[in-house]
């Protein structure tokens, strides 16, 4: 099922060796941009207009009341708000230790440089409707957030006309147990715009959502490119591209194991991308066999059996486990699991993974619901250069620069002279006019 690719004996660039899918949104950036425009001139009845037209419901006013949110909850299965609930205290836990403590330097006696960690004002969470609706990932994205100190938090995400023309209803019950009261029934990118730009919420003005600072969160091709479009005029987190697991795993490993980890983030997405490297075939071949029994079972088999037939998934043969480690390095994968012996040894000297999954017994399942973990982890290789979402992503560290007289004067030549080399005076000027 899993192409072989065979890298024994070296030589092969692994990184040209594991395509990615790619996905074109900058043409989906010019064909959202009106609506955008749209949304920024005419604010609620652009708003009203698109959402008639793409989700097909009608709204005279796009908040959820309050009322609607708390009943959410009070209707949710007791099974789902005890695991909805568990996944929440993991994570706030987990998260409660990343908050950052400011911190001073002293530079010279009478300098002095703090680092403040101030959290972003207010931030807009897109939750996404219908097939990739996950109430889990309304957990990894307000957790770190509440966590960081943000203060006014909102969630928007598209009406369901078979749900009154409010959200989905396990949407609005996550948003219930987090705490989160402000939701505005709206996706697509005149969601992100609205965000993005404020808005009038009904026809008579009297409802408003003020502009975010930040938008994070999932979403289709429209929700990526309206981001796309306005990073800058707020901030944006990272563009999610479809999931990925690999596997680092030698003969110690259980193929059932590797062939349902690999199964269960192929249930995402027909262009998820599922990764085997290891340097036993024999291992190789039984998880094929494993494969083989496993998906056809599986709720999704289709949808998995094209993720893992297709060129973005496949089985790597290398030498041993240190050309493995360098395979998975080159790959950066968003969730990266070690199955062999000493696998935590292995798994400190990773150096490119969104997430790393430790031995027999944490599954990239565990961490999408309930480790603790944060699930919002860099695709497509970003894990070379970024990490996942955390308190971190809702901070920004403020410098706070205090300098005495004497310690101003005693640096002030450097000043000057550096203010010269760039042809900057006035610079220069600037410190000098202190010590006439
Ligand atoms: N594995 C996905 C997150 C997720 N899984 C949500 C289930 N629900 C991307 O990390
Ligand atoms: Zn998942």
């Amino acid at each position: 099922m899993l192409n072989r690719i065979d890298l024994r004996g070296g030589g092969r660039d692994p990184r040209r060796l594991l395509p990615r899918a790619q996905l074109d949104v900058s043409v989906a950036v010019e064909k959202i941009r009106p609506l955008v425009e749209a949304v920024r001139e005419h604010g609620f009845t652009a708003v009203r207009d698109a959402t008639h037209r793409f989700d097909g419901v009608t709204l005279d006013r796009l908040r959820v009341p309050v009322e609607e949110i708390a009943a959410a909850e009070q209707t949710l299965d007791p099974q789902v708000r005890a695991a909805l609930l568990e996944s929440i205290s993991r994570a706030r836990r987990v998260h409660a230790d990343q908050r950052r403590t400011d911190h001073t330097t002293q530079v010279v006696p009478g300098g002095t440089v703090t680092e403040r960690w101030v959290p972003v004002g207010r931030v807009g969470l897109y939750v996404p409707g219908g097939l990739a609706m996950y109430p889990s990932t309304v957990v990894m994205n307000v957790v770190p957030a509440q966590a960081a100190g943000v203060g006014s938090l909102v969630v928007v995400s598209p009406p369901q006309s078979d749900n009154k023309g409010l959200p989905d209803p396990r949407v609005l019950a996550a948003c219930a147990l987090l705490g989160v009261d402000e939701v505005y029934a709206v996706g697509g990118a005149q969601a992100v715009a609205m965000l993005a730009y404020g808005c009038a919420t009904d026809a008579d003005g009297t409802g408003w959502c003020e502009p975010v600072d930040m938008i994070t969160g999932p979403g289709n091709i429209w929700v990526t490119a309206a981001k796309r479009l306005l990073r800058g005029v707020v901030g944006i987190d990272a563009e999610a591209g479809p999931t990925e697991i690999a596997i680092l795993a030698d003969d110690t490993a259980d193929p059932a194991h590797v062939a349902a980890d690999l199964i269960s983030q192929a249930e995402h997405d027909p262009l998820a991308a599922s990764v085997l490297v290891t340097p036993s075939v024999e291992l190789v071949d039984a998880v094929e066999a494993e494969l083989a029994r496993q998906v056809p079972a599986t709720r999704h088999h289709e949808r998995v059996t094209t993720a893992l037939t297709g060129e973005q998934s496949g089985a790597v043969l290398v030498d041993d486990l240190e050309q493995g480690l360098r395979v998975v390095d080159a790959y950066a994968a968003e969730h990266l699991e070690i199955q062999t012996r000493d696998a935590r040894q292995w798994a400190l000297r990773v150096r490119n993974a969104g997430a790393v999954f430790v031995g027999a017994y944490a599954p990239v399942s565990l961490g999408d619901y309930c480790a603790g973990s944060n699930h919002v982890l860099p695709t497509g290789g970003c894990a070379r250069h970024s990490s996942g979402l955390s308190v971190q992503s809702f901070l920004r560290g403020i410098h706070l620069v205090e300098y005495d007289e004497a310690a101003l004067r005693e640096v002030a030549p450097h000043v000057v002279t550096l203010a010269n080399v760039e042809n900057l005076p006035a610079h220069g000027q600037a410190v000098q006019v202190r010590f006439r």
